[in-house]
């Protein structure tokens, strides 16, 4: 590493924080050094966007180890295309439901072999990592440059071959949504989002019995979903696989059935970064990938609050809008392009009272639910708690609309929350206290990102 780079917070500072988050994220590399635990205990494996938000942490750092992480993860691609939401260290243990209770090769011809994977998606934030990290490493220089190139040429079919799973598999007919089947797809597992359907289910009399482990690694258990959710979080997991993790044979019978707009937003804006990749690789897909990014944000348009501007799911098996005031509602920043007056209005949102403008704030930072949503608990997990993580997101996303200054304040407000060195999961958005797991690998990358990327600085010695 050299000393070169842009610190936002304090040179001093700054450089304090970026050495705790690199050794936080090191740290939690798997023995064989090949991927990152999403955390040291409670996610002892490696997960699907995490991987995607650790390549980019890992790029500031260690170009090639980045590569690896993404390596790792698609090694647990399935035939499907899918990229599996968990890939199993078989080494580690110690989660639930595990690789026996998921049991993907037994019920599925499409699963890996010789991989242990989980049976369902999350969000692809890949390809917007594999276009971060070739930023990198045109920055630093022809050697690091040709190996990335070769390396995003091996890569490219994995990824075209997961966003057609998306497009072709997923893709709601008649909304246009990505079509989820547990909220642990979406990321955002027992927010708000989700209540409505997730009344909808009813658990199953034979639902194998399953012993927690979670709620005995945080330091409140109400900082994790219910019980209640777990026993319907583990049921959806029976039913999917009771259809063999086929969304054709899933779909008739799934009791979970939502077309969530954050996953489509972020699927456009990949298929975007997929677009500039083909590009560069002069391989012919970039005008169909294009086309699909413009279905996608036009879908994310339709699903927008004329007064709000902020953009709702849909519960598939009803048809009906789900509008809670949650941090996915900005999905139209995220997938790009909107039009110039809904793009202000979502900016002025973010900033205003409701978000990160709450008076009662510790940081002026979004929170994952509005406090003024009566579903709003500042200290549960995906309820309430600011993400930085999803923080990280939207200074993404804002910056490449050309909303700088707005991306500054929440980069500023973010680096001063995470200033403590714990690098926690999430953040009781009122009292600023650090809750779920510390030492959360995307939360150091979130840091690490914020201080040290600058495609115009090199941070790596040749
Ligand atoms: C959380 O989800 C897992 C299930 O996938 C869990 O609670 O056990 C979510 O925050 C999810 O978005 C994240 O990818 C995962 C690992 O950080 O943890």
């Amino acid at each position: 590493m050299t000393a070169q780079r842009r610190h936002r917070c304090g040179k001093e500072v700054g450089v304090r924080l970026a050495a705790r988050a690199a050794y936080v994220l090191r740290s939690n590399s798997n023995s064989a050094d090949t991927a990152t635990k999403a955390s040291p205990e409670l996610y002892p494996h490696q997960w699907s966007w995490d991987a995607a938000f650790n390549a980019i942490g890992l790029a500031s750092v260690d170009l090639p180890r980045a590569r690896t992480e993404l390596d790792s993860l698609f090694a647990g691609q399935w035939l499907s295309g899918m990229v599996p939401h968990i890939v199993f260290d078989p080494s580690a243990g110690g989660y639930i439901p595990g690789p026996d209770r998921w049991a993907c090769a037994r019920v599925s011809p499409d699963a890996p072999a010789g991989v242990l994977t989980s049976g369902i998606c999350q969000p692809p934030v890949h390809a917007i990592a594999v276009a971060r990290l070739w930023e990198h490493a045109e920055a630093l220089g022809p050697d690091e440059r040709v190996r990335t190139l070769v390396w995003i040429r091996a890569l490219y079919p994995k990824l075209l071959a997961w966003h057609d799973y998306l497009a072709q598999q997923r893709r709601h007919r008649e909304t246009g949504l990505i079509e989820i089947f547990h909220g642990w797809e979406s990321g955002t597992d027992n927010s708000p989002r989700w209540d409505i359907p997730y009344s909808r289910v009813q658990v199953g009399d034979d639902l194998p019995p399953y012993v927690r482990r979670d709620t005995g690694l945080v330091a409140e258990p109400s900082q994790r979903p219910t019980d209640e959710d777990y026993d319907r979080y583990l049921w959806l997991v029976e039913e999917a696989k009771r259809a063999g993790y086929d969304t054709a044979r899933l779909r008739p019978t799934a009791s979970f059935r939502a077309g969530d707009v954050l996953f489509t937003a972020i699927f456009a804006s990949a298929d975007e970064s997929l677009a500039r990749i083909a590009d560069d690789l002069g391989e012919p897909q970039a005008a169909v990938l294009r086309g699909r990014a413009a279905q996608s944000r036009g879908t994310v348009l339709r699903c927008c609050d004329p007064e709000t501007g902020l953009a709702a799911d849909v519960d598939l098996r009803t048809g009906e809008w789900l509008r809670t005031e949650t941090i996915a509602g900005f999905a139209p920043l995220v997938a790009g392009g909107a039009p110039p007056h809904l793009r202000h209005r979502l900016v002025e949102q973010l900033l205003g009272p409701r978000w990160a403008g709450h008076p009662r704030l510790r940081w002026p930072l979004p929170p994952s639910t509005s406090p003024f949503s009566p579903a709003f608990d500042r200290r549960s997990y995906w309820r309430g708690p600011v993400w930085p993580v999803m923080t990280w997101l939207l200074t993404l996303a804002l910056r490449r609309e050309g909303e700088i200054a707005a991306a500054e304040k929440l980069t500023a407000a973010g680096l001063d929350q995470l200033g403590d060195g714990t690098f926690a999961e999430y953040y009781d958005p009122f009292s600023g206290e650090p809750c779920g797991s510390l030492c959360q690998s995307w939360t150091a990358s979130a840091a690490l990102d914020w201080l040290l990327a600058d495609p115009d600085v090199p941070v790596q010695a040749e």
